[in-house]
């Protein structure tokens, strides 16, 4: 009677899914279009800019890359080499040079270090080269009919029409990444919305072409999300072969970022100190510091501060966050020569 029951329940389940990913359930695109159109306008955005969803079609394009798994997950080594190159340092630290008096006046406005700007912009976009040239109206809109993520995706569409509604930018312009992240530092709509700036002052958040409003926006970001200036991020460390990350890691896992998972608890460096862990204190100027929990078999690895939380927020992922940290510190360390 179990078994006939398991079986029955494992049918159940796997009827429920395959009419899911059929979209059984759910009207045909245009009629849910219609629909979410219908909803756009009565939440005040104007009848001109919803009929960008007149005529659009699913752009399958973009479920091709949301169902695409990653064939393997890199090591942290792996990652910064492909990302952290010298090419992008060296073009980083000929940004930060050429735009030195800029970046300082953003940085000082929004109380973020300059050279933590320049690596988002790096790292996010290639200096603002590659903002991805799919239509966003059209991707979130694939996306939020699509069932995996709906909830997620469609309050991201009803953002990216108040981004038109707002005037910020054309319909016609309004690209970026398969998955909705826009401009030189690929914010999602509903991050644009919340955080995006308009520093030169012209009326529009140009996120896309002006680069006074892209970096003042990262700031903003970092600044909303917790950036103490001058606390750096943390640093590069070597602990003991023999090292027990059991022993140090916390109770209860912050809820939220998911790397937060491999974080020990956080403790003064000099503690860290104490149990062997080798580094240079230059710069470690925040109060306490959790290390990440290295690859397996790896003794090297990193102490992390509170602005490393602020890096996290932008992109929930180590190695990104780690990507960030060292580009940026050698984009101050060789600002000045090359
Ligand atoms: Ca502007």
């Amino acid at each position: 009677m179990t078994r006939i029951l398991i079986s029955f329940t494992f049918f159940l389940c796997q009827f429920s899914l395959a009419s899911i990913a059929q979209g059984d359930d759910r009207p045909p695109f245009d009629t849910w279009l219609a629909g979410i159109k219908q909803q756009a306008i009565e939440r005040g955005i104007s009848a001109q800019t919803a009929s960008v969803l007149d005529d659009i079609e699913p752009d399958p394009r973009v479920l091709g890359f949301d169902r695409k798994q990653p064939e393997f997950v890199q090591t942290f080594e792996q990652y910064l080499t492909a990302r952290v190159t010298d090419a992008r340092i060296k073009t980083a630290r000929e940004q930060f040079r050429q735009h030195r008096a800029l970046l300082s006046s953003i940085g000082d406005k929004y109380g973020v270090d300059p050279q933590f700007i320049v690596a988002f912009w790096g790292l996010e976009s290639s200096f603002g080269r590659y903002q991805g040239k799919y239509s966003v109206v059209r991707s979130l809109a694939t996306l939020a009919y699509d069932p995996r993520r709906t909830t997620f995706f469609t309050k991201e569409l009803f953002a990216a029409l108040r981004i038109l509604d707002e005037g910020h930018v054309t319909p016609d312009a309004f690209t970026g990444g398969w998955a909705g992240a826009m401009g030189q530092n690929q914010f999602l709509p509903s991050s644009f919305l919340r955080y995006a700036q308009d520093f030169d002052g012209d009326g529009k958040k140009n996120i896309w072409n002006d680069e006074a409003d892209v970096w003042a926006s990262i700031a903003n970001y970092l600044s909303q999300n917790g950036w103490k200036k001058h606390a750096g991020w943390g640093t590069r460390v070597q602990v003991p072969a023999s090292f027990d990350f059991d022993a140090v890691m916390p109770e209860k896992v912050a809820s939220g970022c998911t790397a937060l998972k491999e974080h020990t608890r956080k403790m003064p460096a000099a503690k860290w100190k104490a149990l062997g862990v080798r580094f240079d204190p230059d710069g470690l100027n925040s109060s306490a510091y959790a290390l990440v929990v290295p690859d397996d078999g790896e003794t090297v690895t990193y102490l992390v501060g509170g602005n490393f939380r602020s890096i996290l927020s932008y992109n929930c992922a180590n190695k990104y966050a780690v990507s960030i940290g060292l580009l940026a510190d050698l984009v101050a360390e060789g600002g000045d020569d090359d």
